[in-house]
Order: structure tokens, then sequence, then C-alpha cells
């Protein structure tokens, strides 16, 4: 029996866990009491993740779709040269723009997953490149972009150190975070309370969170009129902090006069929320020595994502909070994620568009609502074949129904992941993708993300089961079959041009076939801030010395402040407030259409602590613990329409109709229904999923272009207008 110190790679907090091996198999996952951040903290989904590790459901071998639709085991051989086949076969006849990749939301735990596909499809000149991020955080990076010149610049809540907190749209006590890697964050709430600051929370539902602070209970959709009128108050009572005004931002007369026209009564109706409340909100956390605003996905799914993020970012400069200790502040990575992103061409935004829908590319993605019209759409740059990593777009994203349907005309679809999911019932081939316990890692997508400045990598705990392999290892061997190698153009762009660079291009293509995961980190950690510049810095960091620190090291106490200019890409160096973008969101929101009465209420979803998206169902004490899915809805709302706790409703939008039963809670506001997502398994894989009932939620979820949030290409998910309807059983006679 050996024990192994490793970490969580299923949520943000990234928990520092031991494992115990017994004859090759991971037998328990405890916490790690050593880790210097999480300090023996975890939650149960990474303590069970054992379960999923030893699953007898995983997929362990290649395998390729029978005519009739179930799945037969080939040899890895056969897999990597048929699919390499049918791949050359479609670039020969449509050109390497007909070939996609849907990227889910593990490949970001993951030091290498999502390089090496990133790189695939820039080698093929596609832009088909899709992933979870339009469904989550692309709001977020396109307000980035037009504040800062770089999506990639996200700042974070210095929860550690700030007097107040104002929550929006997020419930860290179930979610343990996110855009934000700080551990266990509910001491650190309480300490917020016991140094005398105050924490609140700003969300239609009172959730776990909200009911451990202070609750504000929003309209859903209502956040961008709360932070109009917050900065009405500010501006209009002169409590804003001018010098950081015109030490940080550009012109803001526009936002100055879209604040003036919305004044806490203006924003009642939006809100739900009375005037006084907004106007003492705003006046206390102006007062406050320090103060964040900080926002998650219930501010990123709506109609106006973008505004409302640019908005967070906008309360937080205009009262002296930004780039400020205890306000929002900039992460302090040993490898410059943002740089490192614009260095390889990543960082960009709205370079090109959709060819259905013309939407802008964020971080290099598009929309991933619109893969179902891309694949269905013909004429040049129609998307035939598609490979979906790490990802569930068919439970994931809006309209998952449809996707599945236009999944069926791809000449080639390929999945890489643990399970046959519901997305790869369609698949030809699915290949078995390594847990994050079976590959050596460290998670750099989140470097930037740590409150405390912090680096760990970790070694496999265990080999592959059967035949999986990891994510970027299949990669490499699919990009052969292809002929490139996928880190050859990120590395090329890294390096720049010069010396160097021409020599690496000679070498390039049989060079970066060798280069792993481990190279790399370890070369951009080396190269990095705190690196040891290849032994010009003896003292610094290298990857031999990571290695010896299996519990990871601590970089800094706290995160830097008075950084802004630095990150700022913008040629003036200023945060860009009155961007032309920004401005028409502005009248957009001026300009509200009228409700439709025939949908009266708003959708919004629900985050559960064992129920992790759509892939931790599987898991046996879910089943045994859980109730399943539940709508909850507001009593109120319920008589209106005759239903009873525990009853079947018929939930109606635009788009689709589902049908759920239901939980009756004051917790929720008025007009308000809540039900979870990643439901409505029916995967090839997962038996106990399967078995588990429940509903798709996004089949409500419009997969229009038009209904797309236009700025991001953002997924309107949450505030969804539906109604309701009783489903009346028929007694038979
Ligand atoms: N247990 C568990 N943990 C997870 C996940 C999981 O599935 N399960 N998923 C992980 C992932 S992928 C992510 S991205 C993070 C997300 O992390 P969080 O964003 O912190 O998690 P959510 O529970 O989605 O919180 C969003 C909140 O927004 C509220 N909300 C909805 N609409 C609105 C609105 O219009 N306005 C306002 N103000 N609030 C609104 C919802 O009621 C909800 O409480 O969590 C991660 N952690
Ligand atoms: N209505 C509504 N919809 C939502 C959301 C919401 O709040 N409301 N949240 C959205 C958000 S924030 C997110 S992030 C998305 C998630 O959407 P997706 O990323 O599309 O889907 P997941 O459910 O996370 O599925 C992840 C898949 O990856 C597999 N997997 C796990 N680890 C690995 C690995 O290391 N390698 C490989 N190859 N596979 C692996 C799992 O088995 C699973 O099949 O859902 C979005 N959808
Ligand atoms: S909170 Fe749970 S799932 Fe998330 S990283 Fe920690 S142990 Fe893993
Ligand atoms: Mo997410």
């Amino acid at each position: 029996m050996t024990e192994h110190v490793t970490f969580c790679r299923i949520c943000e907090p990234t928990c520092g866990t031991v494992a115990t091996v017994a004859d090759g198999t991971v037998t328990e996952i405890r916490p790690d009491r050593d880790h210097p951040i999480t300090k023996g903290f975890s939650c149960p989904k990474g303590l069970e993740f054992v379960h999923i590790q030893n699953d007898s459901d995983r997929l362990l071998h290649p395998m390729r779709r029978r005519p009739d639709g179930s799945f037969e085991r080939i040899s890895w051989a056969t897999a990597l040269e048929e699919i390499g086949a049918r791949l050359r076969a479609v670039r020969a006849a449509h050109g390497g723009g007909s070939i996609g990749w849907y990227l889910g939301n593990p490949s970001a735990f993951s030091h290498s997953h999502a390089i090496w596909s990133g790189g695939f499809v820039q080698a093929l000149g596609s832009h088909h490149h899709y992933s979870a991020s339009t469904q989550d955080t692309a709001s977020r990076f396109a307000a980035s972009a037009l504040l800062y010149g770089n999506p990639a610049v996200v700042p974070m809540p210095d929860v550690h150190r700030t007097d107040f907190l104002l929550m929006i749209g997020a419930n860290p006590l179930v979610s343990h975070g996110s855009v934000l890697s700080a551990g266990n964050l509910r001491p650190k709430l309480n300490d917020i309370v016991k140094r005398g600051g105050r924490v609140v929370v700003v969300d239609p539902r009172r959730t776990e969170t909200a009911r451990a602070y202070e609750h504000v209970a929003i309209r859903p959709d209502g956040d961008a009129w709360l932070l109009l009128a917050m900065l009405n108050v500010i501006f209009g009572e002169n409590l804003a902090d001018e010098a950081a005004i015109a030490r940080q931002a550009g012109p803001i007369a526009e936002l100055r006069d879209a604040a003036r026209a919305c004044t806490p009564e203006a924003a009642a109706r939006r809100t739900g929320l009375e005037p006084d409340v907004i106007r003492t909100l705003a006046r206390d956390f102006a007062a406050a020595r320090t103060a964040v605003v900080y926002g998650r996905t219930g501010t990123c799914l709506g109609r106006y994502a973008t505004l409302v993020n640019v908005l967070i970012d906008a309360v937080n400069l205009t009262t002296g909070n930004l780039d400020a200790v205890g306000g929002a502040v900039f992460g302090r990575s040993p490898i410059d994620v943002a740089t490192l992103a614009s260095r390889i061409g990543l960082a960009t935004y709205d370079t090109y568009r959709s060819r259905v829908g013309n939407l802008p590319e964020v971080l290099g993605e598009l929309p991933a609502a619109v893969m179902a019209a891309e694949i269905e759409t013909p004429g040049p740059g129609q998307l035939r074949a598609l490979i979906v990593s790490a990802g569930n777009p068919v439970l994931s994203t809006p309209n998952g129904e449809r996707l599945s349907r236009a999944m069926d005309q791809l000449d080639l679809q390929v999945g890489i992941d643990m399970y046959i999911n519901e997305t790869h019932r369609n698949a030809d081939y699915v290949l078995p993708a390594a847990t994050f316990l079976e590959r050596d890692d460290l998670v750099v997508p989140l470097l930037d993300f740590q409150l405390t400045p912090f680096v760990q990598w970790t070694e496999a705990v265990v080999p592959p089961r059967g035949e999986a392999r990891e994510d970027w290892r299949i990669v490499t061997d699919l990009a052969r079959e292809l002929g490139f190698a996928p880190v050859a153009g990120p590395v090329t762009r890294f390096i720049g041009t010069g010396r160097v660079a021409r020599a690496f291009q000679r070498v390039s293509g049989p060079v970066a076939r060798r280069i792993t995961p481990a190279m790399l980190i370890d070369g951009l950690l080396r190269a990095g801030r705190d690196g040891d510049k290849f032994g010009v810095r003896r003292s610094g960091l290298n990857l031999k010395k990571l290695r010896a620190m299996p519990h990871g090291k601590v970089l800094a106490e706290h995160v830097e402040t008075g950084v802004l200019s630095k990150r700022l890409a913008h040629k003036d160096h200023r945060v860009h407030l009155d961007a032309d973008v920004i401005v028409s969101e502005l009248h957009r929101i001026a300009a509200e259409p009228a409700e439709d009465p025939a949908y009266p209420l708003r959708l919004i979803g629900r985050r559960e602590l064992r129920s992790h998206n759509s892939w931790t169902h599987n898991l046996p004490k879910f089943r045994d613990s859980e109730r399943g899915q539940r709508a909850i809805v507001h009593p109120k709302d319920a008589a209106d329409v005759g239903v009873a706790d525990g009853d079947q409703v018929r939930v109606y939008s635009a788009t689709g109709v589902i049908e759920v039963p239901v939980e009756l809670s004051e917790d929720i506001a008025q007009g308000t229904i809540s039900v979870p997502h990643g439901w409505g398994h029916r995967g090839g894989g997962w038996q106990t999923a399967n078995a588990l009932g429940g509903v798709n939620v996004n089949e409500l979820a419009s997969d229009r272009p038009e209904d797309l949030e236009q700025v991001s290409g953002m997924s309107h998910l949450n505030a969804i207008a539906v109604r309701l309807e009783p489903v009346r059983v028929e007694v038979p006679v």
C-alpha cells in the first residue's frame, strides 16, 4: 500500500488530497492536511472521485459505432488509422476549415489539454473551435477585452483583505468559488464578518451562501440595472473616487450619462428591489474602507452578460477599488498566463466571426450554440467533422436535442472521454481518456486566479486503467495522422521572431512531436518571474525543484496591487469604460422591450453539492443520497397554476418544454423558478446516471443566433422566460 500526495481537479480550489494505492488501484482519497492553501478541506465529490476512477462503467478501450448504434471494441491502432483516414478525406474534400473541436470544462484543469487541442485546430486553419466558455465565462472575457485590451486579464475579489464583498450571482458555499481559486471559502467569508465587514449576496434564490450572510433577492437579469443605479448614487452623491478615475480610466462621459438616467426608482421594476435598498447598498459600498463586487455565472449567462461584467468592474474602479488591497485584484502567476495567451495568438477578441450568425470569437473560440447550425448550413466552411473532448454539449449547451440531431449529419464524430456520454451516442468513435489521477499535472489555466499565489505539480498517482490515454497524447496521435505536431504552432509563436525562432522552425516538426507537457511547463516556469532563468538565477524555480515539494509552493503572501498599467494592453494604458460596444449596450438596455406576458416566470439554474455539471451522477453515493432533479418554485407561483409540492409540472419556453417535479420554497423570489442543468441522462456508458431520471433543462434555451448575447456569443441560460402548467394525471376508469 502506498500514499500519494496529489490534488483534486474537479473544481477550482483544486484541493490538496492524498490517494492511497493498493495493488495498482486507488482505494481511497482523503484531504491533504499539509496542503498550504486548502489545509485539509475537501468536498464529497473530490473524495468520492475514487468511485469514478474505479467505475465499472468507465470507458477503457477505443470504441467504434456499429450501424445499429451499439459500440464495438477496437484497437488503438485501428482507431487512429481509421479516424486519420476519414479526417484526411474530409480535409482533402472540404479543407481543414471543415474540421472542428468542442473542448469541455474539465480541460481547464489540465496542464496540456487546451494547449494541445488549440494547437490542433489552429494548425488546420479552422475557425470551428468551440468550448464550454460560451456557457460559462465568455462574457467576462469579452468585458475584459473591451476594458483592458486583453480577454485573459480578469480581476478577482481580494477576499482575504476586503471589508465589503458584494457577491452577485455566485454561490461559493456550493460551487467552491469560480474564477477564484482560494481554497475553503466559508471560513474566509466568515472572517470578513468577524473583522467587522460585510458579505452581501445578490441572488434571486436564498442560496446556501445567501443564507449564511446578507441576502438581496434580485429579479433574474436585473443586475445591469442594479449596478447602473448604484453608479447613479455613487456619481450623483459625489461618492466616487475621482482621483482613481483620473488615474485609471479613459473617458467615462457616456457611462456617467447612462448612470444619471438609471435612478434607483427607474431600476426598481427590473430589479424588484426597493429604491432605498439600492441607495443604501451603494452608499455603504462606497463608504467601506475597502470593497469589491464579485460576479460569477449568475452575471455571465443573461441577456446583458458582457455589460454586467463591465459594470462590475466600473463600480470597483469608480470607488477606488480596482487593483487595490481589499478590492478587485489581479493574479500573480509564476507563468504570465495572459501574456502567454497573447503571444501564442489566443488572447483575441472579435478578430473573426462565425459563418452562421455573425458572432465574434472570444479567445479564439466561437459560440457553441451555433454548432448545430454550422453543421446544418451548407456552403464553404460547413462543419463536417467534430471532435468532442471532455465535454457534453448535448446536455450543456442550448437546445441540445437539435445539436444531437444535427450531429447525425456529420461525416465524422469523435469523442475523447472517460465515459460514453449523451453527446457520444452519435459518435463514430469514442477514445478512452485518462483521469486526472492518471496523469501528471500543473493547472496552468488557473494560475492567474490563485488568491494566494501558489503553484503545485503532481505526478500521476496510478497508470491509466485499461487502454486509457492522456488527452494530450491522443491529440498528438490524431495530429500525427494529419502530418503535424499540435504544439509546433503555439511554441513557434511563443518564441516569436529572431534567430532562435528560425532555428526552431527548421526542426519544429520532429522536435515538437517530442515535447511533453512536463517539458513545456519546465520551460515556462524557468522563463517566468520566479524561474531560474535556465540557470542564470540559481535560487529560482524549475520543475525539478517543484517536484521535490509535493504539497506545492506558496509564492507570496498576497497578490500584488498597483499592477493595472502593466496588465492593460490598450495603447493609452487606460481602462476603456466608454468603448463603442459598451456604449451601444448601454443604449440597448435603456430601450429594453416590455416582457412577454405569455411567459411570466424567469428560469434560473442551480448547482448542488455532489452534482457536477453532467458528469458525477454515476457516483453510487449520488444515487443513494440525493433526491434527484427538482424545480424550486415559490408557493404563490405554484398556487397560481394549481400545483402542489411534489407535483409534476410542465415548463414551457418559446423554444421547448420539459417536465419536472416541483419543490415549493419561499427561498426563491416570486416570479422565479430554479432547475439544475446536467440532467436527462441517456448516455451509452453511465448506467447509474441513466437510471436517475431527470430532464435536460437546456431544451428550454434558444440556440438561435439572434437570441445569443451578441457581444460575446454567450448562451442565454439564466433568466429564460417560461410559464408553468400542471401535468394532469389521467385516472384510468
Ligand atoms: N457542486 C458543484 N460545484 C461546481 C459546479 C457544479 O456543477 N457543482 N460547477 C463548477 C463550474 S463549471 C462553475 S462555472 C462554477 C460556477 O460557480 P458559481 O457561479 O458560484 O455557481 P452557481 O451555483 O452557478 O451560482 C450562480 C448563482 O447565480 C444565481 N443567479 C442566476 N441568475 C441570476 C441573475 O440573473 N442575477 C443574479 N444576481 N444571480 C443569478 C443562481 O441562483 C446561483 O445561485 O461552479 C463550479 N463548481
Ligand atoms: N442551464 C445551464 N447550463 C449550463 C450551465 C448552467 O449553469 N446552466 N453551466 C455551464 C457551465 S459553467 C459549464 S462549465 C458547462 C459544462 O459543459 P461541458 O464541459 O460541455 O460538460 P460537462 O458536463 O462538464 O462534461 C464533461 C465531460 O468530460 C468528461 N471528463 C472529465 N474529466 C475528463 C478528462 O480529464 N479528460 C477527458 N477527455 N474527459 C473528461 C466527463 O466524463 C464528461 O463527459 O455547462 C454549462 N451549461
Ligand atoms: S471542492 Fe471538492 S471537487 Fe472541488 S477541488 Fe475541492 S475536493 Fe475537488
Ligand atoms: Mo463552468
